[in-house]
């Protein structure tokens, strides 16, 4: 890659950023259609060093009380229409004869953050894998029965919330109590989210991120 379109590429990062701080849906569209263009390697990598770069900066401008919550969600739609532009771009997993590993994923109870749980699904499809996603605030029981109607191998919850996070300890617990602990394995995921908290609650696999998400259902699977 030449110096001149690594410049490029790098600026399209920045735009993508700017587009989430000032909340304008055109600018994020067009940084996705010019990133595109250059037939990238990977779609994701605009998501991950622009957009979500300039989300987590929304994020910590709210939590210091200098944005407030209507940009928040103007931010996140802008987001969400980012996000929604680059999936179509990723790459069909249908050849990489994954398709009988099911996954069911779902944001817990509570709980209504689903931007990173949609970048991890969408590079589920793209790795092959048959996701079931449930949507956000979904209750323990919900999550379950549909790993058990789907035989799903891995069940994915996202928790963004401090408050929420005791929802996977719940599902660990309801699975116990159901007999299928250890018979579909658990995958817990969202950013207050740590290997010390999945290790507490005895999920099987932590996700740091969407990549991490993929090379845990591999390494469960294989
Ligand atoms: C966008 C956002 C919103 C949007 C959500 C829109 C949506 N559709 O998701 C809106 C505006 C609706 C919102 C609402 C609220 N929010 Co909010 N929000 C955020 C923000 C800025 C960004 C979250 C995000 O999308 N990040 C980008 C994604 C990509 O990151 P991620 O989710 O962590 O995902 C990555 C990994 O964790 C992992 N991952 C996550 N899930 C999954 C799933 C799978 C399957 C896999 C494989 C991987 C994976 O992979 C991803 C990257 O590859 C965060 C700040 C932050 N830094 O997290 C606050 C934040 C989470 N929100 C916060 C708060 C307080 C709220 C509200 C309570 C505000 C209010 N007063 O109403 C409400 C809660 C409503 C509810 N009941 O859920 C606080 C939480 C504080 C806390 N200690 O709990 C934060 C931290 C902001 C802050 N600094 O105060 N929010």
């Amino acid at each position: 890659m030449s110096r001149e379109r690594r410049m490029t590429v790098s600026d399209l990062f920045q735009q993508a950023v700017e587009s989430i701080m000032e909340q304008d849906q055109d600018k994020a569209l067009a940084a996705v259609k010019k990133f595109l263009d250059g037939a990238p390697p990977d779609p994701m990598e605009l998501m991950t060093k622009g957009f979500v770069v300039g989300i987590t900066k929304v994020g910590d401008l709210f939590g210091a009380g200098k944005l407030f919550l209507p940009e928040l969600m103007m931010s996140a739609d802008v987001m969400l229409a980012a996000s929604r532009a680059l999936n179509q771009a990723m790459p069909d997993g249908a050849q990489t004869g994954r398709s009988h590993i099911h996954i069911t994923a779902a944001t817990v109870k509570g709980d209504i953050h689903d931007i990173g749980k949609g970048i991890g699904i969408a590079l589920f499809r793209a790795n092959g894998f048959t996701v079931h996603d449930l949507g956000r605030d979904v209750d323990t029981e919900t999550i379950i029965n549909d790993a058990v109607k789907n035989n799903s191998t891995v069940i994915a919850t996202s928790a963004l919330l401090t408050t929420t996070l005791s929802e996977q300890k719940k599902l660990e617990e309801e699975l116990k109590k159901a007999g299928l602990k250890g018979k579909v394995k658990t995958m817990v995921a969202g950013a207050p989210v740590t290997p010390r908290w999945a290790s507490r609650i005895g999920a099987d696999i932590y996700a740091e991120d969407a990549h991490a998400g993929v090379q845990g259902v591999i390494a469960a699977t294989s």
